[in-house]
Parts: C-alpha cells; sequence; structure tokens
C-alpha cells in the first residue's frame, strides 16, 4: 500500500539529508484519502507512454510534487506541471495523446488531465473530497479512480470527460483504492482492506465479482499494473520483509519477488510491448526510477537527483 511504501521512503530521504547536512523545507504532504499521502519522495510513479518512448514520472526535485516525462532512456527530462502544488501518479491516454493525474492544487486531491506537453489542463472532479489514482480505460472512453467523498476511500469511474461519476465497490466497511484496468477492458484490480490486510482484488468493470487475489498473503500488498498482455499482473509487496516487486498469473497463482533488494522497491509500470518493467527504488539511498526485463534481470536506474 502506497502510504506505508512512501513512509518507508521518507525516513531513508530524510536520512540522507540529514547525513549530508542540508535542511530541507518540509512539503506539506499531500491529503489522500485511505492514506494515500503521497509524501515527497525524490523520483516515483513511472508511467510508460503508449508508444513505449517515452516515461512520465512524479519528481519531487523542485520541491512539491510534479508530472515530469522522459524519453525511456532517461534522457530529455521535464517538468510538465510547474505548480506549487502537489501533483503526482501520472497516467498516459491509451491514444497517447493526454496524461491524467492527480493535484490538490484546488485544495483537495483532484483527477486532472492535461494534454501530453502540459497545456490544455482540466479539472474532471471538482468536489471537497480527495480523488487520485487515476487509471485510463483502454478505449479512452473511462477513468476509474479512488475518491473519499463518501467518507471512506472507494473505487470510481467517470467518463474520461468527467461526467457520469459512479460508486463501483460500494464497500463503506473499508478503504479500497488504486485501480488498474486490464488490457481488454472487462477487469480492474485494486488494492483493499477489507480483510483486515490489504490485498490485491480484482472485479469486473462494473464492480461485480469482487475478489481476492493475494488471500491470506502477510504484509501490504498494493499497486497492480497489468501485463500488456493481461495474463499477468505486477505489484508491490512487503510479504519479505521489506517492499519488493512481485509477478503473478491474473488468477493469483506462482507469486515471484523480481526485485529481491534489502532495499525499498514499488510502483511497477509494464512498457507496453511487455518486455521491461520501470519501477521506483530507494537501493542507492533516495528514490529513483528504475527499468527491468520483465523476468527481472537487468536491473538499472533511469534517473539521478541532480
Ligand atoms: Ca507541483
Ligand atoms: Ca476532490
Ligand atoms: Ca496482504
Ligand atoms: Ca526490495
Amino acid at each position: 500500500m502506497k502510504k506505508y511504501f512512501i513512509l518507508l521512503l521518507v525516513i531513508v530521504f530524510a536520512a540522507s539529508i540529514l547525513f549530508m547536512g542540508i535542511s530541507c523545507t518540509e512539503e506539506k504532504p499531500y491529503e489522500g484519502q485511505a492514506g494515500l499521502a503521497d509524501i515527497p519522495v525524490d523520483e516515483g510513479d513511472p508511467f510508460w507512454s503508449p508508444d513505449g518512448k517515452m516515461i512520465a514520472f512524479t519528481s519531487h526535485r523542485d520541491g512539491n510534487g510534479e508530472i515530469y516525462i522522459m524519453n525511456a532512456d532517461g534522457t530529455g527530462q521535464s517538468n510538465l506541471t510547474n505548480n506549487l502544488a502537489h501533483e503526482g501518479d501520472p497516467f498516459w491516454s491509451p491514444d497517447g495523446k493526454m496524461i491524467a493525474f492527480e493535484s490538490n492544487r484546488d485544495g483537495n486531491g483532484e483527477i486532472y488531465i492535461m494534454n501530453a506537453d502540459g497545456t490544455g489542463l482540466i479539472n474532471l472532479t471538482g468536489n471537497l473530497a480527495d480523488d487520485g489514482n487515476p487509471s485510463w480505460s483502454p478505449d479512452g472512453k473511462m477513468i476509474t479512480f479512488n475518491s473519499h467523498r463518501e467518507g471512506i476511500t472507494e473505487i470510481y469511474i467517470m467518463n474520461a470527460d468527467g461526467t457520469e461519476q459512479a460508486n463501483l465497490t460500494n464497500n463503506p466497511g473499508a478503504d479500497d483504492s488504486d485501480p488498474s484496468w486490464s488490457p481488454d477492458g472487462k477487469m480492474i484490480a485494486f488494492e483493499s482492506n477489507r480483510d483486515g490486510n490489504w490485498e490485491i482484488y480484482i472485479m469486473n468493470a462494473d464492480g461485480t465479482e469482487q475478489a481476492n487475489l493475494t488471500n491470506n498473503s502477510p504484509g501490504v500488498d498494493g499497486t497492480t499494473f497489468w501485463s500488456p498482455d493481461g495474463e499477468m499482473i505486477t505489484f508491490n509487496s512487503t510479504r519479505d520483509g521489506n517492499w519488493e516487486i512481485y509477478i503473478m498469473n491474473v488468477d493469483g497463482t506462482e507469486q515471484a519477488n523480481l526485485t529481491n533488494n534489502p532495499a525499498d522497491d514499488g510502483f511497477p509500470s509494464w512498457s507496453p510491448d511487455g518486455k521491461m518493467i520501470a519501477f521506483q527504488s530507494v537501493r542507492d539511498g533516495n528514490s529513483e526510477i528504475y527499468i527491468m526485463n520483465a523476468d527481472g534481470t537487468g536491473q538499472r536506474k533511469l534517473t539521478q537527483l541532480q
């Protein structure tokens, strides 16, 4: 679950700042839902463009969360949002023309979309509760996200223009967050603490047949991303004592650890050709974007805190 993952990243980040003897002005945490507080990390939340040529990510290098894009080899990094509020969780539209993200620039979390060059910003949610974690449907027509508007975090769906917002999970007894659409558009994966422990769930895109995939996994499981062929789901989990990237079949079988690193690794994002997974890791002392082959080999860093 993002809250705990980011908390660990912050501890490492704060320790590294103290070590360097550099003073750091604390950013007001984003008041996300279900503890999805997006507290400053250096670089995180990678998301590949549909043509595989670019990666969008969240960076705090300018003092608050911004949406950045870069070439998939790490070159050409640029800030698209340039705003003193928090921006995070970028998600490219299936046609590659737009990027959805969350921002609290109006005082609470909202889902925004913008052109992929940063122009044409539109607030889609426009309500007083926190909305976050957008995921575009593969046909580009809908966006799923999580919202705290009914007093607990639930998964919602809306048209890509913000109309017809509806609650999909309808589970007022627990938090449900971080939705992720399957490539065929029929299913949505998400995370929920309804069984007393954060687990990965799956449901039909209309909210029916909600099922637990990581049943009884110790530790926190969350942050799902489907493989482009729809056969596997990657996610992050603390089950082995620190955050690692895992992979499993969409029925929950054959869960395997891809990162096996004593530092925290999380936020996996599959490349559109299915060959690579981008993720964030603090293995060099602060959070940076890494990529690896989809079998966990060839892990290397793309970003470097300036
Ligand atoms: Ca900002
Ligand atoms: Ca809102
Ligand atoms: Ca769990
Ligand atoms: Ca690890």
